[in-house]
């Protein structure tokens, strides 16, 4: 009985930590996300795609050959607006984020944000003088002014490019102009995507999903981008930091406050609330030794790879963290909040405070936050947690946590493999192109109950790990691999192949990089575009032997991710069901829209989007495509056992040998 409870624990996560608290939720008869998909099982029309509630006539269930809709939508067309849609509400998320960011970055260079400044100017001059903003002579409140005017002006832009979309190789652009894909104005893409879907507009599958790229490419190249940008100016560009993961990061000891959510404006208040020596004395008078931060979701991955505040966990563990009994107070903002949270928290002592005027829960706290007052609310904030430490129960907190190296910056990369006066990608595109590293991945994205938690996102990197596959990693994806001990510098590398191994060893990275959070996948566009500007991986992003994975996905902000990375030229695969599977065993053309994802888009952006449910099958797809890449750019076909003896480790081998044959092995002559 006691190896059945195990295995059914096993089944649900490969987390030790999130395995504690599912027990804890049996024994405490609660439901969580995972039992609650046991409970559900998902509808299979809906699943494929092929229901349309997209006016009263409906909804629509297309599930015999020839159907249609009651206005005679086809299945392609009903798939292909269901696509759109989700598309169209990931990149609003994103992109909305992104304003949120551009609005406070002005509220910063006119005084009107408390707490905030200005903390990487040179990023600020770099991008401003990329798009022309004079800077010479200027403070920098006056080029952040007009950065943010700048940004800001791209949401409601009707005619032209959005601006960031210069950002992209130049055959890219290119590309995309003929295609007729390059995104006007942010606000405009989304909105017509809802346009286009409402009964009886656009009815043509190709031209509906050519609208889904232009949003999607309005996003990655967009708000995300803006993002991740603005984030980097007001909070500092990320470089390698000690930080922990896991739910053990919580303390007994200490005013536990988990921030869980995606907008790093008022986290980072936060975290300097939470050192203000009045903040620690309110602690310390109510019995505790200080406040301890931790984060949950991207909000967790901004402020890990910023200042290091610990991660307690990914997506899944959100309701975890509070069945700890340890959280006084779970700050959310916006996106992958789950509603339950507030109900299970009602079992405990933990207070759900919303904070976003755009999220309310039901029974949650609401202090709404305002950059004008940013400082003083953090501080209500955590005063209110601290006053709360009083009605903890006795915690159960798992004692698994994982240290790791966040902070992979794209320029912290491009440093890195160059030093100061000569940073550059060409070490990368070397090793690259001499098959030391024989491609990269970027593994990205969520947690998702209908698979085992972390268990995709740990064994495909794993595996491609392997393989001399270097990997980036940002999301719920990062904090998962971050939890398995794969992001300790040279701790793991006993399991990575023989060159990447070496490259590793030599730069001082871990094989694993921690490139942020979702809105920072726009890092690694920067990242590929750099790689093709250097030189020696063709002139555009789809030559680069290179692939995106998001194993766990779940969210319509994943959707938006994989189109804009597609349509950059990268082929993607999705493990888990695809939103337009469609039933080609029941209706024979119900497979056309994800056929065309994947061929279609190929013909026309070289990248496709794949769905795979076997991890086994992600990873072959996945060095398939990165070998035909090194074979189309002519590069030696990957050969693990002519790397791993370089360096220490060759002349440890070298001392090891009688002296004739170290001579031999050096100069290849007997001397
Ligand atoms: Ni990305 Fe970050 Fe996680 Fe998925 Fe949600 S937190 S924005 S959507 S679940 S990776």
């Amino acid at each position: 009985m006691a190896r059945e409870k195990e295995s059914d624990l096993s089944k649900r996560s490969v987390d030790p930590a999130a395995q504690q608290m599912l027990q804890r939720a049996e024994e405490l008869g609660v439901s969580t996300a995972f039992s609650r998909a046991e409970a559900m099982a998902p509808c299979n029309i809906g699943g494929a795609g092929m229901c349309c509630k997209m006016c009263g006539m409906g909804p629509c269930r297309l599930t015999k050959d020839g159907a249609t809709g009651v206005c005679g939508a086809t299945i392609d067309v009903i798939q292909a607006r269901n696509l759109v849609r989700m598309i169209a509400a990931g990149a609003a998320a994103h992109s909305d984020h992104g304003r949120g960011m551009a609005m406070t970055l002005k509220a910063t260079a006119n005084g009107h944000a408390e707490g905030y400044y200005i903390r990487d100017v040179a990023k600020l001059r770099t991008l401003a003088a990329h798009y022309g903003i004079p800077i010479e002579g200027r403070s920098p409140n006056e080029i952040a002014n007009d950065l943010a005017d700048l940004y800001l002006a791209q949401f409601g832009q009707q005619e032209g490019e959005v601006v960031l979309i210069s950002r992209a190789p130049a055959k890219r652009q290119k590309l995309w102009r003929e295609l007729g894909v390059v995104p006007r104005g942010i606000d405009r893409e989304v909105v017509e995507c809802l346009h286009r879907t409402h009964i009886g507009d656009d009815q043509d599958m190709e031209h509906l999903l050519q609208q889904a790229v232009r949003t999607a490419l309005a996003d990655g190249w967009g708000g995300s981008m803006i993002g991740t940008d603005i984030s980097d100016i007001l909070f500092g560009t990320p470089a390698p930091i000690v930080g922990q993961a896991n739910l053990g990061v919580l303390r007994r000891d200490m005013v536990n406050v988990v921030v869980h959510g995606h907008e790093p404006t008022l986290s980072q208040m936060i975290v300097a609330a939470s050192m203000d020596p009045e903040i620690i004395a309110y602690a310390q008078a109510a019995g505790a030794k200080g406040v301890n931060l931790a984060g949950i979701c991207c909000t967790a991955n901004e402020i890990l790879m910023r200042q290091g505040i610990p991660a307690a966990g990914n997506f899944l563990q959100q309701e975890l963290a509070i069945l700890t009994g340890a959280v006084e107070a779970m700050v959310v903002d916006v996106q992958c909040i789950m509603q339950a949270l507030v109900s299970l928290a009602q079992k405990f002592h933990t207070e759900i405070i919303t904070t976003s005027p755009k999220v309310r829960i039901k029974g949650a706290v609401h202090i709404e936050f305002e950059e004008s007052k940013a400082l003083t609310i953090a501080k209500q904030i955590l005063k209110r947690a601290i006053d709360n430490y009083k009605n903890r129960a006795e915690p159960r907190i798992p004692d698994v946590r994982e240290d790791l190296i966040p902070g992979f910056s794209h320029e912290y990369i491009n440093y890195m493999l160059g030093g100061t006066y000569r940073a550059s990608f060409r070490p990368l595109n070397d090793a690259i192109m001499a098959g030391r590293i024989r491609g990269a991945a970027a593994i990205v994205g969520c947690n998702n109950p209908r698979s085992p938690h972390d268990y995709l996102h740990t064994y495909v990197t794993k595996e491609l790990l392997k393989q001399d596959v270097l990997i980036l990693e940002t999301g719920c994806g990062a904090i998962a691999s971050a939890k398995a001990g794969l992001m300790v510098g040279e701790a793991g590398l006993e399991h990575v192949g023989p060159g990447l191994r070496e490259v590793c060893e030599a730069v001082g990275i871990p094989p694993v990089l921690h490139v942020g959070s979702c809105v920072d996948n726009s890092r690694i566009l920067t990242v590929l575009t750099q790689m093709v500007a250097e030189g020696g991986l063709g002139d555009d992003i789809d030559q680069i032997p290179a692939v995106g994975l998001a194993p766990e996905w779940m969210s319509e902000k994943a959707l938006a991710i994989a189109t804009y990375c597609v349509a950059s030229g990268a082929y993607v695969i999705f493990g888990g069901a695809s939103p337009v599977s469609g039933m080609p065993d029941r209706v024979s053309d119900s497979d056309l829209v994800l056929r065309y994802l994947s061929e279609g888009w190929e013909r026309l952006y070289g990248g496709k989007l794949e769905f795979i449910n076997d991890p086994d099958e992600m990873i072959r797809r996945t060095l398939e495509h990165i070998d035909k890449k090194r074979a189309a750019l002519k590069l030696p076909a990957y050969d693990p056992s002519r790397f791993g003896r370089s360096g220490d480790r060759r002349v440890l081998e070298l001392e090891a040998l009688p002296l004739a044959q170290r001579r031999a092995a050096l100069y290849g002559v007997e001397v």
